[in-house]
């Protein structure tokens, strides 16, 4: 059996918990902070037996996935005092941080 810890944004974590659990894996799910940014993430932890180690890596990629992204921020627009517009940016959003460990023992009591 293998541990597969899994850091990913906030926000791809319910789209990421609800697939893995449709396709019948055991996931729980984790408030955490990133220790650069300080910011809010995700971590996810899934007991997975050894054979259905590639499948849930496969959902983990295919969800967690980092990608560029057209979002618009808000821009001070100069010359008129105080007036705001938003701007079209594109950003990277999402991104997953994956470990697999081995596991030495598991136990349900
Ligand atoms: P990522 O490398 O995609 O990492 C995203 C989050 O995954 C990290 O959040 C951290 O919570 C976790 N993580 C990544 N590698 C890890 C490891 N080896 N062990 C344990 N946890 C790990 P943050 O620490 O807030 O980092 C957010 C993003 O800032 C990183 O994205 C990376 O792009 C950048 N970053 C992190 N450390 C950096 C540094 N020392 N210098 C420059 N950029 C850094």
């Amino acid at each position: 059996m293998k541990l597969v810890i899994s850091i990913i944004q906030d926000e791809d974590a319910n789209r990421l918990v609800s697939e893995l659990m449709n396709e019948g894996y055991s996931v729980t799910k984790l408030a955490t902070t990133g220790g650069f940014l300080r910011a809010g993430n995700t971590t996810l932890l899934a007991g997975v037996e050894d054979n259905r180690l590639d499948g849930c890596l496969r959902i983990i990629e295919k969800v967690g996935k980092s990608r560029r992204q057209i979002t618009s921020s808000p821009m001070t627009a100069g010359g008129i005092g105080g007036m705001y517009a938003h701007m079209p940016i594109e950003v990277t959003v999402g991104g997953a941080t994956v470990f697999v460990v081995d596991v030495e023992q598991f136990h349900k009591f």
